[in-house]
């Protein structure tokens, strides 16, 4: 693994540098309205890049997430409806301890750590994003997973009256999303509950969601209500809608094109018109940790 130095940008850079000052105006607004809104403190990870992230603005205007809308800025304008505590998740399948539980008794007792990861979406643009979470592994031993699971599928909640893509029918709800076991079990994917410090913004699939740095975006579902281990690979949102664009693995990889473009390269979202597009890596860069899962495997023919 690369970890050169141990510095990482955000070793170096204040916290109150990382903000611009519309947001610090905003931010100082927010705690002197609600006192008991703390940062949450976060360890750093030897995961994080030391690429500079994109700004809070940035991560927080341009989303997707068509539960609110296809539009960018849908899920920006439209989510403040949608209400996401109380929260729990249905875990079940193949478990030791199913249950339904509630999302502070799982985050007693999880370290949550800052992870600054590349962020590459299908189509073709990515981020740097400053999350805040833990390790998928954590919680999915903490449930016993049994022998028999080979697949993790997730879910999204349903929610129409507060969710109007889904009162539009933009797709088929829920939004489902899964992982082969080994993917799930991998250190880089973790379960975000936040972002710069902050507790997770709405838009960005608060109050939990997963981040699957080595895949394409739509891989790390938003507003997770249900995590089940199953046999068999789960049928998933973009699969069902086109599976010829969209595979179940969905690995970053600059040699197989989507059918409607090219995935050699990414527009760095807020980079300067000058800045030019630049090459897109495989597995977005974390082929150190995570080629070998798929040691044997056509990535061309299994995407
Ligand atoms: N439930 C749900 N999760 C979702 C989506 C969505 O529409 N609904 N969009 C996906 C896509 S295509 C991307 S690129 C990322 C975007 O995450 P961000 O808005 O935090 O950048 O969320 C993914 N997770
Ligand atoms: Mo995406």
């Amino acid at each position: 693994m690369k970890f050169s130095n141990g510095l990482k940008w955000s070793d170096v850079t204040p916290r109150a540098d990382w903000l611009n000052r519309r947001q610090l105006i905003a931010s100082a607004a927010a705690l002197l309205a609600t006192p008991a809104l703390a940062k949450i403190e976060a360890a750093k990870s030897i995961y994080s890049t030391d690429e500079e992230p994109n700004t809070f603005d940035q991560i927080t205007s341009y989303n997707n997430f068509y539960e609110f809308g296809y539009d960018k800025a849908d899920p920006a304008r439209y989510s403040s409806r949608f209400t996401v505590d109380p929260w729990s998740i249905q875990i079940d399948g193949l478990v030791d301890k199913p249950g339904t539980y509630d999302l502070s008794d799982i985050l007693k007792g999880v370290a949550l750590e800052e992870r600054i990861y590349r962020f590459r979406c299908v189509e073709a643009w990515s981020m740097i994003v400053p999350w805040i979470g833990f390790e998928l592994k954590t919680l999915l031993d903490r449930v016993g997973v049994q022998s028999s699971a080979k697949y993790v599928a997730f879910e999204t909640i349903v929610r129409p009256e507060e969710m109007p893509g889904q009162e539009a029918g933009l797709l088929n709800w829920p939004y489902r999303e899964g992982l082969r076991l080994d993917e799930a079990m991998n250190p880089l994917t973790i379960l975000a509950t936040g972002l710069y410090g902050e507790p997770m913004p709405k838009q960005n699939g608060a109050p939990i969601r997963l981040v699957v740095p080595w895949k394409y975006g739509f891989k790390s579902i938003k507003s997770i209500v249900r995590i089940s281990l199953v046999a068999d690979q789960p049928k998933t949102t973009w699969q069902m809608q086109n599976a010829r664009e969209y595979g179940f693995y969905s690995n970053v990889n600059p040699k197989v094109d989507h059918p409607r473009w090219s995935q050699a390269s990414e527009r760095r979202v807020g980079a300067g018109i000058f800045a030019g597009r630049q090459d897109t890596l495989m597995f977005n860069g974390y082929a150190d940790q995570v080629a070998a899962l798929y040691a044997g495997q056509d990535l061309a023919k299994d995407y």
